[in-house]
């Protein structure tokens, strides 16, 4: 681009959150949801949205739509809860989603948490399409900490294989800071997420070495060639390919859950959403030994930050989420037509 080449702009709409989350619920509504997972899904992907975590964000909507027009996933599903034991609780998402069976699981976990010091929460039968942070993140602004994993569907080679096998496996962590943001990370095991491959697939653009592979297991930058019969990487090597063996241990074989090589949506063209498991593990610090532990986290982020750290895991969403609320979640124009239009199909 020359010097003086005009800089042409995306028409951009900017909406509030509540609005944002009101459009999309009605298109949940209008395509298959019963209002509660309607409402618990619209707010979980306009949250994304606001802060930034665009491969989870509105991005997705036509792939639930397409999901739920497929007959794969169920969108009144009520979730079964299970109260199995004094620091334990299991949910048979009934083939319906985890954030719904988390909402549903939630006021019980809490009170065993703060009861026993720890408690597990064990969703099978389950789909998760979104961003794991907004699973955790809530925990870690009422004091507790709190990780999550989930499985998704293979599309990635374990290190030293020749074949994709796990899923892109996040793990995302959440815990309070003394007079600050909690601290929260949320990352795929996978070199990156399958949405990013997805996203820069549509946008044309290349993606660094080392990140996936071709049908025939070559090396390759073109995120098509990743997604028409290549493969992702594990991040880091042997070490991501560990955590991510990890996940698929504790969402699946621990849940109940299906593993991410387990489930064939072939039968229902449209089919997007992994069929799997989730696990969540919370702990009350108050009851451990020492100083407050809000007040430790903030000396550990307070030493990085004098070590020289500028940017901490959760530090671009926040902003995103601040600069969001001050002049409204950006929507490209042609983006936002198209949620329109679902919202009256
Ligand atoms: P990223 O690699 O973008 O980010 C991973 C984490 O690292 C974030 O907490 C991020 O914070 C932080 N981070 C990024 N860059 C830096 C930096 N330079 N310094 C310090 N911290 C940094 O995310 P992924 O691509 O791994 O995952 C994207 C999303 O995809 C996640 O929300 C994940 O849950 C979701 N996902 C969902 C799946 C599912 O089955 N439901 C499957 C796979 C992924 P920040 O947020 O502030 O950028
Ligand atoms: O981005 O890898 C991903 C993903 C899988 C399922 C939902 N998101």
């Amino acid at each position: 681009m020359s010097a003086s080449s005009p800089v042409i702009e995306t028409p951009t709409e900017y909406l509030s959150l509540a609005a944002l989350v009101q459009l999309l619920e009605t298109i949940f509504q209008r395509h298959g949801c019963s209002a509660e997972v309607a409402r618990c899904l619209a707010e979980n992907c306009a949250s994304a949205e606001r802060d930034g975590a665009h491969s989870h964000g509105v991005f997705r909507i036509p792939g639930y739509v397409s999901t739920l027009a497929s007959g794969w996933v169920n969108g009144q599903a009520l979730p079964v809860i299970e109260d199995v034991a004094p620091a334990f609780v299991r949910v048979d998402a009934a083939n319906g989603f985890a954030q719904p069976a988390l909402a549903a699981a939630r006021k019980l976990l809490v009170s065993k948490a703060r009861n026993a010091g720890i408690a597990v929460l064990a969703i099978r039968n389950s789909h998760h399409f979104a961003a794991l942070w907004p699973d955790v993140e809530p925990f870690a602004e009422e004091g507790l900490v709190a990780l999550s994993v989930v499985n998704s569907m293979t599309c990635v080679v374990p290190h030293g294989a020749d074949r994709p096998l796990f899923g892109t496996n996040p793990i995302a962590f959440a815990a309070p800071q003394a007079h600050g943001q909690p601290i929260v990370f949320d990352l795929a095991t996978s070199a990156i997420a399958h949405g990013d491959v997805q996203i820069a697939a549509q946008k044309g653009e290349r993606l660094p070495l080392g990140i996936g592979v071709d049908s025939l297991g070559q090396p390759t930058q073109d995120p098509k060639a990743i997604l028409e019969g290549g493969a992702l990487l594990p991040f880091g090597g042997h070490k991501g390919s560990a955590l991510s063996m990890m996940v698929e241990l504790l969402a699946a074989a621990l849940t109940g859950g299906n593993f991410s090589f387990e489930f064939d949506w072939s039968n229902h063209p449209g089919a997007k959403t992994p069929w799997t498991g989730q696990l969540l593990i919370v702990i009350d610090p108050s009851k451990a030994a020492g100083q407050s532990f809000a007040e430790r986290s903030q000396e550990l982020v307070r030493q990085m930050h004098a070590v020289g750290l500028k940017r901490l895991p959760g530090d671009r969403r926040h902003q995103q989420r601040e600069r969001s609320q001050q002049r409204g979640i950006a929507i490209a124009l042609e983006q936002l037509q198209q949620l329109q239009a679902l919202a009256q199909e």
